[in-house]
């Protein structure tokens, strides 16, 4: 028998713009990822404005869980999902971010979702901001440059955590808040493609303080509105090693992690640590602050830290070939297997990770995000075998409970990603599946969004019922 919690929150997890679709429907307004194209393989996807029509929009669609969420909870149910991530899509609800009333509508919606999570007794765990945020926004005030973001971004909190208090304990403020600095044009972290000759450093720290200072004031509002919520922050966990036993490539990987610790030091600690300051000084940014910002960030902390884990990478002095990612990425482990998209896998460093993070701070963790994203095929009977997947999945969990069971890590819970397939984040493919459920939409934005259980199905099925002891 293992460790783990009996109350251990197995599930899945996906967000708005990758699996509802419903993009116009019921007053949604326009977001930053509606103006994006998909990508054919190892292309980044492409941002327009205006909409050119005839071309495909992943998000416009996505699976359609928008007019599925029955089905879909109901197979989730099947399984014994014990919790779901989603997230709440800002444009549904404040169709140009900063209206004077909400959109009943969209309001409406999340109701119905959390309803049908409840009926089966599915713990709602929901990112408040998962890389999407109303086109108006970008427009209008320059997105998460400007300190309007905040106070409008609060207002969005403090409604939706007001109208589903009764429904949902668990929030995440930022979806892998630290992506803002990894990415080089942060377009779904913060709305922000750099200008020409605009000061980099000093943008991405602006727009990083925001966020902070949105999410901080997310935790203190959401605690007066419900006490028992349990507010947490979510980062992308880039699990470096260093690549060679040289002193100088241990200073190398611990650079790596900089810029995790930046948004880790200050939602879980309160402050801008020696952490963060160092990573400035690296970096060479400035950036403003108002008086009582320091209360807020003290005041704010988070219960617990979600984060996501993929691959590991390794960092060193020399050269190293570098491997795929779809954000943070680096040098290439010869011990390591490479997945169809080239992303390096590594049950042990979730291992790793959890220690890190919890070594680091002594704070409850739950892994909101893991998994493989790989090409799946229909067999001729109709079934898809996907062991690659299971066996992924397999090595991690048993990493992850070695991580609680012999070191003694406080564990929340595990969410795969996309339980049921979606768009790809990166991409914009849909041939990037990751789901225990098959959708039926390709690339081209054809099929007929049927759902087929895949072999993982059954087998994640079987992991949830023996709380992990039958993997
Ligand atoms: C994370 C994002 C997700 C998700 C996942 C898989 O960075 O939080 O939104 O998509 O990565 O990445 P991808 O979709 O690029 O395969």
């Amino acid at each position: 028998m293992n460790k783990l919690r009996k109350d251990f929150l197995w599930g899945g997890a996906t967000a708005a713009n990758q699996f509802e679709g419903a993009y116009n429907i019921d007053g949604k307004g326009l977001t930053i990822n509606d103006v994006e194209l998909g990508a054919s393989h190892g292309q980044t996807r492409q941002i327009l404005d205006p909409i050119i029509n005839s071309k495909y929009y992943p998000s416009h669609e996505a699976v359609d869980f928008y007019h599925h969420y029955k089905e879909d909870i109901k197979l989730m149910a099947e399984m014994g999902f014990k919790s779901f991530r989603m997230s709440i899509s800002w444009a549904r609800i404040f169709p140009n971010g900063d209206d004077a009333i909400p959109n009943e509508a969209g309001l409406e919606f999340y109701d119905k979702v959390f309803d049908e999570l409840r009926k089966y007794k599915i713990e709602p765990v929901v990112t408040l901001h998962h890389f999407e945020l109303p086109l108006n926004l970008v427009k209008k005030y320059g997105a998460w440059r400007s300190r309007k973001l905040v106070d409008l971004a609060v207002r969005y909190a403090k409604l939706v955590m007001n109208r589903y208090k009764n429904k949902v304990k668990y929030w995440m403020t930022f979806n892998e808040i630290n992506s803002l600095f990894i990415s080089d044009q942060p377009w779904h972290m913060a709305g922000i493609i750099y200008k020409k000759g605009e000061n980099k450093a000093d943008t991405m720290l602006q727009a990083a303080h925001h966020q902070l200072l949105a999410s901080a004031l997310t935790v203190i509002e959401g605690k007066k509105i419900n006490p028992n919520f349990k507010i947490g922050c979510m980062l992308l966990y880039p699990c470096t090693y260093a690549a060679t036993c040289r002193p100088e490539d241990q200073i190398c990987a611990r650079n790596k992690l900089l810029s995790t610790y930046y948004f880790g030091d200050v939602q879980v600690r309160g402050r801008y640590t020696n952490t963060c300051t160092s990573y400035i000084n690296q970096i060479q940014g400035t950036f403003k602050t108002e008086p009582g910002d320091d209360a807020i960030l003290a005041a704010g902390v988070v219960d617990f830290i979600g984060f996501s884990y993929y691959f590991s990478a390794i960092e060193g002095i020399e050269k190293i070939d570098q491997a795929e990612g779809n954000l943070s990425t680096g040098g290439r482990n010869p011990y390591l297997k490479l997945t169809d998209w080239g992303w390096q896998t590594d049950p042990i460093g979730l291992r790793n990770s959890l220690n890190a993070l919890y070594d680091r701070y002594q704070k409850p963790l739950f892994i909101v995000e893991n998994g493989l994203g790989a090409k799946d095929k229909i067999n001729s009977d109709g079934t898809i075998n996907d062991d690659y997947r299971i066996s992924y999945l397999r090595d991690h969990i048993k990493a992850m409970i070695d991580a609680v069971d012999i070191d003694n890590v406080d564990l929340i819970g595990y969410e795969t990603w996309g339980p049921i397939d979606l768009i790809s984040a990166g991409t914009g493919e849909m041939r990037k599946r990751y789901g225990f459920i098959y959708v039926d939409r390709n690339d081209n934005g054809q099929g007929s969004f049927k759902r087929i259980p895949k072999a993982s199905f059954y087998w994640y099925k079987q992991v949830i019922a023996s709380n992990g002891n039958r993997l």
